[in-house]
């Protein structure tokens, strides 16, 4: 049941979509240069204060999370739009509403030193120690606030166009295919499954971090006013841990869509991908308790859930995304260019970074990894290895369908060098990591210095290859409508 939504009226909305991905594309860029000055700064290369390595730590933290999240919004979005009516006027609110907040976010860092990580855990932002003021605070808090708000109509408004089109959020999920009503040629595709799982975990998440954030506001506003520590520990994370995670099950979404055009083979939703989602749902909701598990005061069966669904967590959507990858593009002759290449690539980020996160999820390794850099090495690696180059691969395919532009060899020099540039930042970590270099450090020990300057190092190679993409995807904004096709299902194999 593919609905042709009119092709017309999908590529009028490029230039917004392109939008999203240039403004997610540069702030990444931008923090990525906070990170190579972090690193720098742990390694004994450069000298500056530890409050501004903290506040370069929380816009770094705020400003990936956040960037990543608008550009795969974009990415869903996109891709979504074909099989469901969306509502522009949403999007641009989104839009508009996050770079409001963000703009809020960094005036309260830089000017204002608010430097709390993008943890913000209650009740840091009111008690700095003199770090930083009520301003800078409410900046932030509120900034994120604004954020969040927008990114929330962004998925009611998702959640209102499935259900109108299947039913109910279940259906988005396929479960009549599931529980045998519906036949699995009568499925929601890929891409509707994934943003319905992607709806249903945000806006949850996206809920307790409102409410959390707004406690904190009355809290720094008034500090007679607080709140049980826990309860806010446990919203925190609810919030951060899903948010967070969403990007890659938002970005994944490149690879539905654009290997089956590659391949000539259609990606289906069988029974087993639908079961895939639907669990992983359900333990993305529950897991964000692995963040509490030096909380002794946590009950323990929650502690146990959260370790050991966080080894089932990302794995079955995981598995039948990475198998169903590797069969669509087995023996199909597909030719490989940037966007299927990076489409690839991706997933071995994903594959890759997710073994060292299952390592730090047991309890027995967590009590020794806990906020070592293990932690960054691996999300590191998926963020970067895997969510961010799904976003890169929609900026290649993008550029593709909708313009004549042909990527050149610098493009595939900057494939190359990003992969070698963000695989040198996450062993970095890892490294660090395991000789115990406690994360979140201002400066390092000398023996904890050499992985910080090799992840340094690496992280230069990153920035100019992303260089390299946005540049890559300004000029496609240029001739876009000018050369090139309005025909948005191009036959690309
Ligand atoms: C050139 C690439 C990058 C470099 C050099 C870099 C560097 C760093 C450094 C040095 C830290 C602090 C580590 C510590 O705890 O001591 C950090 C933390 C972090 N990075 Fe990156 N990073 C890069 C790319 C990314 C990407 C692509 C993302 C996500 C899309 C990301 C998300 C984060 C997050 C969420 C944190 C945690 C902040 C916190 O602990 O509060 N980074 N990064
Ligand atoms: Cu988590």
């Amino acid at each position: 049941m593919n609905t042709t939504i009119n092709n017309k009226e999908i590529t009028s909305n490029n230039g917004l979509i392109a939008t999203y991905l240039i403004v997610g594309g540069v702030i990444i860029g931008i923090m990525m240069i906070f990170g190579i000055l972090m690193l720098l700064a742990q390694g004994g290369v450069l000298d500056f204060s530890p409050a501004a390595f903290y506040q370069f730590l929380t816009i770094h933290g705020t400003g990936m999370v956040g960037a990543a999240a608008l550009a795969a919004a974009g990415v869903m979005w996109y891709f979504l739009s074909h099989y469901v009516e969306l509502s522009k006027k949403v999007f641009k609110i989104n839009l508009l509403l996050s770079i409001i907040g963000v703009v809020m976010v960094i005036i309260g860092v830089f000017s204002f030193k608010y430097a709390s990580a993008w943890t913000f855990l209650y009740p840091l932002p009111a008690l700095s120690g003199g770090a930083w003021g009520t301003t800078g605070a409410l900046l932030y808090l509120i900034g994120m606030l604004i954020l969040g708000v927008g990114f929330l109509l962004l998925y009611i408004d998702t959640g209102r166009a499935i259900i109108k089109k299947h039913g109910s959020l279940g259906k988005g999920l396929g479960w009549d295919v599931i529980s045998g009503k519906r036949a699995e040629k009568d499925a929601p595709s890929p891409t509707v499954v994934a943003s319905t799982m992607v709806t249903i975990v945000n806006t949850t998440a996206l809920t307790a971090g409102a409410i959390v954030l707004i406690m904190n506001i009355i809290n720094v506003i008034n500090p007679a006013f607080t709140f049980d520590p826990l309860l806010a520990k446990n919203l925190t994370f609810a919030f951060g841990h899903i948010f967070a995670n969403s990007i890659i099950y938002m970005g994944v979404i490149v690879v539905y869509e654009i290997l089956p055009r590659y391949t000539n083979r259609p990606w289906k939703s069988n029974r087993p991908f639908l079961i895939a989602w639907t669990m992983s749902t359900a333990f993305t909701l529950v897991i964000y308790t692995h963040h509490m598990l030096m909380d002794s005061v946590m009950p323990k069966w929650m502690l146990i859930m959260g370790q050991v669904l966080s080894y089932a967590n990302g794995l079955p959507v995981l598995v039948v995304t990475a198998y169903g990858a590797l069969m669509i593009v087995y023996k199909s002759g597909i030719k490989w260019d940037m966007a299927s290449g990076l489409a690839f690539m991706s997933m071995f980020g994903w594959v890759v970074g997710v073994v060292p996160a299952i390592v730090d999820a047991t309890i027995v390794v967590n009590h020794v990894m806990h906020n070592t850099k293990w932690v960054p090495g691996h999300f590191h690696m998926y963020m970067g290895l895997g969510a961010a180059v799904m976003l890169f691969s929609f900026i290649y395919y993008l550029s593709k369908v909708d313009s004549d532009l042909k990527p050149n060899g610098l493009d595939k020099f900057g494939f190359v060098i990003y992969a070698l540039g963000m695989i040198s930042v996450s062993v970095g970590f890892l490294i660090s990591g395991a000789l115990s270099t406690p994360r979140r450090w201002a400066t390092h020990f000398p023996e904890w210095m050499a992985p910080a300057v090799f992840g340094a190092i690496g992280g230069v190679l990153a920035v100019l290859a992303l260089t390299i993409f946005i540049i890559h995807f300004i000029r496609y904004v240029q001739v876009r409508g000018k050369t090139g096709s309005d025909m948005n299902e191009k036959k690309l194999a």
